[in-house]
């Protein structure tokens, strides 16, 4: 029998209380420790948390920020301890547990009660039919893909998901098995997360990925951060700002939400040598200007930062723009300063919601700084005009030619460890001309021509039957995917579901008909093959690539690397592939990073680099000042403005991460720097909207979302008033996901509108 949900019990304990004042600090550290030590015990976790981030040590699993070059002791972050130890807990789940729960009882449990149950220990299969997970050997669980792979009609007929925390190793060689099946169905995490940012720099730029360094924080005169909640998703960022903070520069926070991380930071580290830090622990200022822009209004925003250059330019020619630059390194001035006179500034001020003299004033700092950075994320990218924002980011830095010089830059701040080395890998629905032909070179064989599916495109096909075998390289795509209730049918739809996981998630409860569970090694843990013990690589958001090691023994000895994995899948599937030596490959890492050498241009020498401490940077041409795109220029871009305007009686949505989880993974309910304790349920609203719409502040609410294709729903949130602009509400990804329609997705990059979602807050019928 089932218990009663805990969602309900967690609930009942939700706590609001007013946001603090100052992010990090003291709170941090003891945070921190109190996830390390209850996890992993004091030893254990004590000498996890020494090796984090340190050269030769173990990357980080919980985000893309690179490490500085003069590490400390204790160079993580409160949210990076979690990480460590919701992977190194001690808590593990075998086929006992599975015996005594069946997956309809377990799907009633929330996603929190889900991770805390630990690591799982050995393979699993749902047979079709059964109603409990149990044990199978792995030379089974392997035969049995193989031979759902190879009974296929077409390989594309599977699709091969990938999450963002797999190794450049591991990477290289799942996309080699999957091109050398026969399809281009790699959708992966990114396709949800920074697509749009790849799209618009590739074009722009020439490259989808960051143009500045570490370093650069020191040497700038304004930090722009848009759309990003650096104290809880990337807190080690905050060691930058604040260090460019103390070296003279100013900072802009564009964002509806007043967020903690963003204006105030106590460096919990004091080591930093930080004067913020020392004695007291005093706050570091960081925002000098929060510019709290609608939701989806921040196109808006840049056309008016650009206009007021635009003015002040005309009023003393020269003054302003980087005529030089301009010319000698860009096209397309013209036709771009055109579109921007056709936008006004009611349009302007309507579209971002706030007034002239605001935007002006971020201008004013802008003109101010002979060069600046600007950092994005989510709040960006997750909009239908995504692509073509990003693209005013890159404007706005080329009128000021503030890009390939020291302390101006680009700077999109990757979510996952590794999704950008993913990337660079070929984890892709589609493949770049260059490491196509390197790749069929190497490995002599004719890669599939055709795209493959996106993670959009997946999920559609899956439902309409087109594929029918979904494996999955970590992730949690039911819980991560926008559309629960499409998802879920779509992967209840397919044959044969597989997961390389190393915890029970929702996914692994939404099985196809047969259902397997690969555990995997984790990061933190020793990798032991035939030819000794190996390390792995992964590229930070700033392209460096540094090695990672594990130094724990494995959660169970039944566990397998992620490149074991794929290397024995690839046998079975593939027989005796001439020219690809899977199993010398399984046996010594370094004989992959040989091949990627040889595949992927800038790993040059990759064996010997990655061995030196701190590793090495990918070239970065526009850091430098090239740009390798077609052009070799950098493209201005013309797009008209766009917003969302929600019809009377509807508001617009954001989902957003709160600071005790990771993507999908919960650690815990507190939700520390916007005073929410106790539960996730909840939908932060604007006290007017809450009177306009005839509803009370801690009232339980039904949400409902509107698209072409019909209404969505979720039940039983409570409000809680908070201060975020009119018209606009937040609740927590991933409980507002079933909200989320699979056709709203960003134009050219298909990634779903998770930040800007129309919907409708009635009185909870459950009242
Ligand atoms: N601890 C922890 N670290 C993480 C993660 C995690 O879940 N937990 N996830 C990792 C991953 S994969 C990623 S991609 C990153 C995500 O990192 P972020 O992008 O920082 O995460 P989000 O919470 O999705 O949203 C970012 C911010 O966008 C704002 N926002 C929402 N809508 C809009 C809008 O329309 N305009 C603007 N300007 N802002 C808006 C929100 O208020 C929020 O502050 O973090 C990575 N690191
Ligand atoms: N509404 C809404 N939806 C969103 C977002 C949003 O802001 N709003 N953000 C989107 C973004 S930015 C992203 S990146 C996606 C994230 O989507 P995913 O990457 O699919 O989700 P995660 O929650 O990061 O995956 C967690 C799972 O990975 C497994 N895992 C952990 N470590 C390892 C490992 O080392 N190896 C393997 N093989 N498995 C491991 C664990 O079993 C865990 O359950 O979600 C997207 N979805
Ligand atoms: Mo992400």
């Amino acid at each position: 029998m089932a218990e009663k949900s805990d969602i309900e019990e967690v609930l009942d304990a939700l706590n609001i209380t007013p946001p603090p004042a100052t992010s990090a600090g003291l709170h941090a550290v003891t945070n921190a420790l109190r996830h390390v030590y209850g996890k992993m015990g004091v030893v254990r976790g004590t000498r996890g948390m020494l090796k984090l981030n340190q050269k030769g040590g173990i990357d980080c699993q919980s985000c893309a920020w690179p490490d500085p070059e003069h590490r400390t002791l204790n160079e993580f972050c409160e949210n990076g301890a979690k990480a460590l130890s919701d992977e190194a807990t001690r808590a593990h789940i075998g086929r006992e547990f599975f015996a005594s729960h069946s997956v309809a009882e377990l799907k009633q449990r929330s996603d929190f009660w889900l991770n805390k149950q630990g690591r799982l220990t050995e393979p699993l299969i749902l047979r079709e039919g059964s109603t409990h997970y149990e044990p199978v050997t792995w030379e089974d669980a392997i035969s049995l893909i193989a031979g759902k792979l190879k009974s296929l009609a077409s390989p594309d007929e599977a699709v091969f998901y990938t999450s963002g925390r797999t190794s450049n190793e591991a990477a290289f060689l799942y996309q080699l098995f999957v091109r050398r099946f026969g399809t281009n169905n790699l959708p992966d995490c990114s396709n949800m997360c920074h697509e749009s940012t790849s799209v618009a720099l590739a074009e722009s730029i020439g490259l989808g990925k960051a143009t500045i360094r570490l370093e650069d924080f020191e040497e700038t005169d304004l930090v722009i951060v848009i759309g990003q909640n650096p104290g809880t998703n990337a807190p080690r960022m905050l060691s930058s700002l604040a260090a460019a903070k103390k070296a003279g520069a100013k900072m802009i926070a564009i964002n509806p939400l007043p967020e903690v991380g963003l204006t105030s930071f106590v460096d919990p580290n004091p080591q930093h040598g930080n004067p913020f830090s020392v004695l007291g622990f005093r706050p570091a200022k960081l925002a000098d200007l929060h510019l709290p822009v609608r939701i989806g209004g921040d196109m808006a925003v840049l056309k008016g930062l650009m206009k007021a250059l635009l003015e002040r330019e005309r009023e003393e020619p020269g003054s302003v723009f980087d005529r030089e630059f301009i010319e000698s390194k860009t096209l397309g001035y013209d036709e771009f300063i055109a579109s921007l006179d056709a936008v006004s500034w009611a349009e302007i001020t309507a579209g971002s919601g706030l007034i002239r003299e605001q935007i002006e004033k971020a201008a004013r700092m802008i003109m101010r700084a002979r060069s600046f950075v600007t950092c994005w994320a989510m709040g960006v990218t997750q909009h239908t005009a995504a692509v073509a924002t990003i693209q005013d980011i890159v404007n706005l830095h080329l009128l000021r030619g503030s890009i390939g010089r020291p302390g101006a830059g680009l700077c999109p701040v990757r979510g996952h460890s590794n999704v950008q080395g993913d990337r660079t890998m070929g984890i892709w629905e589609r493949m770049n001309p260059v490491f196509r032909e390197n790749l069929e070179r190497e490995f002599a064989f004719k890669t599939p021509e055709r795209d493959g599916l996106n993670t959009v495109e997946s999920i559609a096909a899956m439902r309409d039957g087109r594929a029918k075998v979904f494996f999955a390289m970590g992730g949690n795509f039911v819980a991560a995917s926008p559309d629960t209730e499409a998802v879920s049918g779509a992967l209840e739809n397919c044959d044969l579901t597989v997961q390389v996981i190393t915890k029970l998630n929702r996914t692994a409860l939404t099985p196809g008909r047969t259902s397997l569970l690969l555990p995997c090694l984790g990061r933190s843990e020793i990798d032991m093959q035939a030819s000794g013990e190996q390390f792995v690589s992964t590229e930070s958001t700033m392209l460096n690539v540094q090695m990672s090691k594990g130094i724990f023994e494995p959660a169970s000895e039944h566990l397998r690397s992620e490149t074991w994995i794929v290397c024995r899948l690839a046998e079975a599937t593939l027989g005796n592939d001439i020219g690809i030596d899977w199993r010398d490959f399984s046996e010594n890492y370094d004989l992959i990073r040989d091949a990627i050498e040889r595949v992927v241009p800038g790993f040059d020498n990759y064996n010997e680099r990655i061995r030196v401490p701190g590793g090495f940077y990918l070239p970065n041409p526009p850091r430098d000042g090239t740009f390798p795109n077609a052009a070799g220029r950098a493209l201005f871009t013309a797009h008209p403005l766009e917003y969302i305007e929600a019809p009377p009686g509807r508001l617009l949505m954001t989902t957003i991460r709160s600071h005790d989880q990771f993507n999908t993974t919960i650690y815990g309910l507190d939700d520390r720097y916007r005073g929410i304790d106790g539960g996730r349920r909840v939908v932060f609203m604007n006290e007017r909207d809450i009177a306009e719409h005839g509803l009370e502040d801690g009232q339980k609410v039904d949400i409902t979302s509107y698209w072409d294709d019909g209404e969505r729903h979720v039940k039983g949130f409570t409000i809680v008033k908070y201060v975020i602009p009119a018209g606009c509400t937040a609740a927590y990804f991933p409980e507002a996901n079933p909200l989320v329609p699979l056709g709203s997705h960003a134009r050219r990059s298909f990634t779903p509108t998770s930040k800007c979602i129309v919907v409708s807050i009635e009185k909870s019928e459950e009242n």
